[in-house]
């Protein structure tokens, strides 16, 4: 089996995140999920929440589902590297993506969500396509629908097609080839603390300057909006950059929205990915502000550097668990 759905971005300018169209129960009840590689738990707004924390969103409502069970004596509990948090139940019911379908997959009910998500009006829940070590339902922990789908797939592998102020596509169980050009460059992942961890081969600031080749390990995030990187490597960039400056009280490098910015190389083994300047100059800080935040911006504070979309939006993104697992990156 495959399957095949588009990647939608939840607003016009930024791309801060990227929903997919899933249906869940009989009959289905469609829902708009951000599919998130930092995690493993599918969570969904439900019927099971106060009023006042849904705000636009959509809700899968068990009680309509002919398929759905509860799964007794379960709960979840979750918060996120941002701080936002959600917790809940859980169900078990058919859960499909893009014509792929699963049966009996874990269905966790939000019962209280942060008010992060209530304002993320377009935001249903999420799919976490960590690997399943990291799922927080207890007592016993749940496999994401990846692992369920895996061993009916074709090819045990999804893909992120990532694309800027476009829908892209998320595709399971194949690699389509008319998605991305040349080869694909695979580097081994890391599977044991949860993540799709790879090293990065280093990096290059703009079109003319030398490729530094310095380790860089980090975490593949479709789930992050921006990059995360060393100090080292984020001084090194916004050196270039007019007017760039760490700002405490915004939290991150800002400049001002018309300085000229130099585009960003990474290494992947022998291969380079350039993130272009466009995505970069990733937003105003406030609405019509003439200064910007920075795409690529420092992981002193989170430990742990993070390839989320502004760099994964550059490459077609190849997740395959055969095992040893792997991460694959092509250009596009
Ligand atoms: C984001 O990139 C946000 C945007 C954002 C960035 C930084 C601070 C923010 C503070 C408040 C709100 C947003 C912030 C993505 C986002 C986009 C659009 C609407 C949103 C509405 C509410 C919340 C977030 C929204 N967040 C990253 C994140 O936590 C920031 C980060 N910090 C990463 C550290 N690492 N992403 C998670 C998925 C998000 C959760 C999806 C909120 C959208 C909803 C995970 O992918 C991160 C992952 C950490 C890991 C890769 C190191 C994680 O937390 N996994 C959960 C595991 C639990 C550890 C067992």
């Amino acid at each position: 089996a495959t399957g095949s759905a588009p990647a939608v971005p939840i607003d016009e300018r930024f791309d801060i995140a990227y929903v997919t169209p899933v249906t869940i129960g009989t009959p289905p009840q469609t829902l708009m999920l951000d599919f998130d590689t930092g995690s493993s738990d599918l969570w969904v707004f439900s019927s099971h929440m106060p009023p006042f924390q849904v705000r636009g969103q959509e809700i899968y409502t068990p009680d309509e589902s002919s398929t759905a069970r509860l799964l007794e004596g379960h709960t979840w509990s979750i918060m996120y590297g941002d701080g936002s948090a959600s917790r809940g139940n859980v169900y078990v019911d058919t859960f499909a993506v893009g014509g792929l379908t699963v049966l009996n997959q874990a269905v966790q009910t939000a019962q209280q969500v942060s008010a992060s998500f209530t304002s993320a009006t377009n935001i249903d829940g999420l799919v976490g396509l960590g690997f399943s070590t990291l799922n927080t339902v207890r007592p016993e922990s749940q496999l994401t629908f990846f692992d369920n789908a895996k061993a009916s797939l074709d090819n045990p592998v999804f893909t992120a097609d990532l694309k800027y102020m476009a829908a892209g596509t998320y595709d399971f169980g194949f690699i389509d080839r008319a998605k991305y050009t040349g080869e694909i460059t695979y580097v081994p992942i890391d599977p044991d603390p949860g993540y799709w961890i790879f090293t990065s081969s280093g990096y290059a600031v703009g079109a003319s300057s030398n490729f530094s080749a310095t380790p860089i390990i980090g975490i593949a995030d479709t789930g992050t909006s921006l990059v995360y990187l060393p100090t080292a490597v984020l001084t090194a960039y916004y050196r270039q950059v007019q007017g760039a400056t760490n700002s405490r009280s915004y939290g991150g490098y800002v400049f001002p929205c018309d300085s000229a910015l130099p585009s960003f190389t990474f290494g992947v083994g022998e291969e380079r990915f350039t993130i272009p300047a466009s995505y970069i100059r990733y937003a105003p800080v406030t609405e019509g502000s003439a200064t910007c935040f920075g795409g690529l911006q420092s992981s002193s504070e989170l430990g742990i550097n993070i390839w989320g979309d502004v760099a994964l939006k550059a490459a077609f993104v190849v997740f395959d668990s055969r095992s040893p697992p792997r991460i694959g990156w092509a250009k596009k």
